[in-house]
């Protein structure tokens, strides 16, 4: 398979792994580059050391390109992308916030960066500054969220730049990637689905959270804190709606997800922890190799194709 995103990475299938914090270990990584997309380590909010130590066990995994996920909140945003300068993966992808100041000194160390984005206006100003491609991600995805969905957000980015775009949020099959294509996306980026692999480290009841799920399950909390996050309804989420409602005060609010996430994937607390999730998860419903998830989403994609062309006819 050939697009712009395969030929900009050096990878077999146009499809990343998204960097979802806790979950997007060296281990799922490296699965995925190993099956031909690419890999991404995500760095959440751990510190520096932790992610170098994450590059380096990948490189043990794998030989194929993968990435890491900065995520800019972070209180180690800083450090983490020192660190990933010296370690030099081939992609970085950052998340919930503007690269910018970094975008010099991950050039001049010859990493592809590709930013998510959920706004037609950071999609241009990321495109000045120099990216390589654009992520771009609407409001179906899991964890932090934007407020535009896939289905409206993808063609005005494709419209609004020329560099490679990858649609997130939302694909959890191949008519997802039919559709991604159809939008003029050059590849597709997938988060939940990845949840439910073989080499995904988190905790089991975690995974079959997610295997569970309805179609309205995945919910939003932290509107009115200006933070939203999709995760899977549980006790945290509806403790977290209760205080909003309560108009409680922010710093409450938010101390009742600190941990949510370590919660969920380490100890398997699927009542407190923070299960996060995107709306495909209604959509997931095994557990397999990474390997064979990516090629569930691009093997028999002409079967698709035909039948759109039937009912067009
Ligand atoms: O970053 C994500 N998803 C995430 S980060 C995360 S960790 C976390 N944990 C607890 C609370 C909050 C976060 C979990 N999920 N997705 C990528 C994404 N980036 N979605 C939206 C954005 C975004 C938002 C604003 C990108 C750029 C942006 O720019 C703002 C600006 O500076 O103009």
């Amino acid at each position: 398979m050939k697009t712009r995103l395969t030929d900009l990475l050096g990878i077999e299938y146009p499809i990343i792994q998204g960097g979802m914090a806790w979950v997007a270990t060296a281990e799922l990584a490296a699965a995925v580059s190993n099956g031909g997309g690419l890999g991404l380590i995500a760095a959440g909010g751990a510190p520096a050391e932790v992610v170098r130590e994450q590059i380096k066990k990948a490189r043990t995994l794998t030989d194929k390109p993968f990435g890491v996920n900065v995520m800019l909140m972070s209180p180690f945003a800083d450090e983490v992308m020192q660190v990933v300068i010296e370690e030099k993966p081939a992609v970085v992808a950052t998340g919930a916030g503007n690269p910018a100041k970094y975008i010099p000194a991950l050039k001049e160390a010859g990493i592809k960066i590709l930013p998510v984005i959920a706004s037609v206006a950071m999609a241009k100003r990321m495109e000045k500054s120099g990216v390589d491609g654009v992520i771009a991600e609407g409001t179906e995805a899991g964890g932090h969220i934007g407020e535009l969905t896939t289905m409206v957000l993808v063609p005005q980015i494709v419209d609004a730049v020329e560099i490679p775009v990858v649609a997130a949020g939302g694909f959890a099959d191949k008519r997802g990637t039919v559709a991604a294509f159809a939008l003029g996306a050059d590849g597709i980026q997938v988060g939940t689905r990845f949840i439910c692999s073989d080499e995904c480290i988190a905790h089991e009841n975690y995974k079959q959270a997610v295997l569970k799920a309805k179609d309205r399950d995945a919910v939003v909390t932290g509107r009115s804190t200006g933070a939203p996050v999709r995760a899977l309804k549980n006790k945290l989420t509806r403790e977290y709606e209760r205080l909003e409602k309560a108009g409680a005060p922010f710093e409450e609010i938010e101390a009742l997800g600190v941990g949510g996430l370590r919660r969920a994937f380490e100890e398997g607390d699927v009542q407190t922890g923070s299960l996060m999730a995107g709306q495909s998860a209604a959509m997931v419903n095994k557990i397999e190799p990474c390997a064979d998830i990516i090629k569930s989403y691009f093997d028999g994609v002409e079967e698709i194709l035909d039948n759109i062309s039937n009912k067009l006819k």
